[in-house]
């Protein structure tokens, strides 16, 4: 292993050099989103790419990092997400760096704690381990943001995706705010 500089751009998310990426598009969110209409009718008009995922990963390393980038829009109500996970190694926490736009980090634990933490550049969010976290993008603008944690730590989904999250971040009269989660199962 040697040591590298790894450029970040940070209104688009480029990383180079990077090691891999994926896209996430809204047809993968049909358990995601509230509005199942709105998330359908979007679908047909186009299945938009919601966000982008690049990482820098050294071979042997027990640290990664990378860049999400998540486009502006909505669904309904409800602004464009990531899924949301804890990490399977429940001792793993993690950082998010904004570099551009605006969004909300929910976290949430598995014993009920909740926070919100503003993402806007400059803005580096902590998020201990075995705390779920979902980003959200407020913005007009895509966000941007560095993350990097352990590479063992692992994404588990299963608990995010049947049961949502306690809070919801939804528009309403052209400003975000973060209620509870009527459907939220404990
Ligand atoms: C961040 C990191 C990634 C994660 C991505 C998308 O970039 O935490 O590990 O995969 O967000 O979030 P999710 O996997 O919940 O959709
Ligand atoms: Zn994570």
């Amino acid at each position: 292993m040697f040591p590298e500089g790894v450029t970040i751009n940070a209104l688009t998310g480029e990383v180079t050099p990077s090691t891999g990426e994926y896209t996430k598009r809204l047809s993968e969110f049909r358990r995601i989103y509230r509005d199942i209409k709105a998330l359908d009718d979007l679908i047909s008009a186009g299945d938009l790419v919601t966000y982008k995922v690049v990482e820098y990963r050294a071979e042997g390393s027990d640290i990664f990092f990378g860049t999400t980038t998540m486009m502006p829009g909505r669904v309904g109500a409800e602004y464009f997400m990531t899924r949301g996970h804890y990490h399977a190694r429940r001792d793993r926490g993690e950082i998010y760096y904004t570099q551009s736009g605006q969004g909300i980090l929910l976290l949430q634990t598995r014993d009920g704690e909740t926070r919100e933490i503003d993402m806007m550049p400059g803005t580096c969010a902590f998020i201990p381990p075995d705390w779920a976290h979902r980003s959200i993008n407020t913005g007009e603008t895509p966000l941007v943001f560095v993350w990097c944690c352990n590479q063992d730590a692992g994404h588990d989904y299963a608990e995010i995706v049947t049961k949502g999250m306690r809070m919801l971040v939804m528009e309403k009269d052209g400003v975000s705010t973060c209620v509870p989660n009527p459907n939220f199962t404990v």
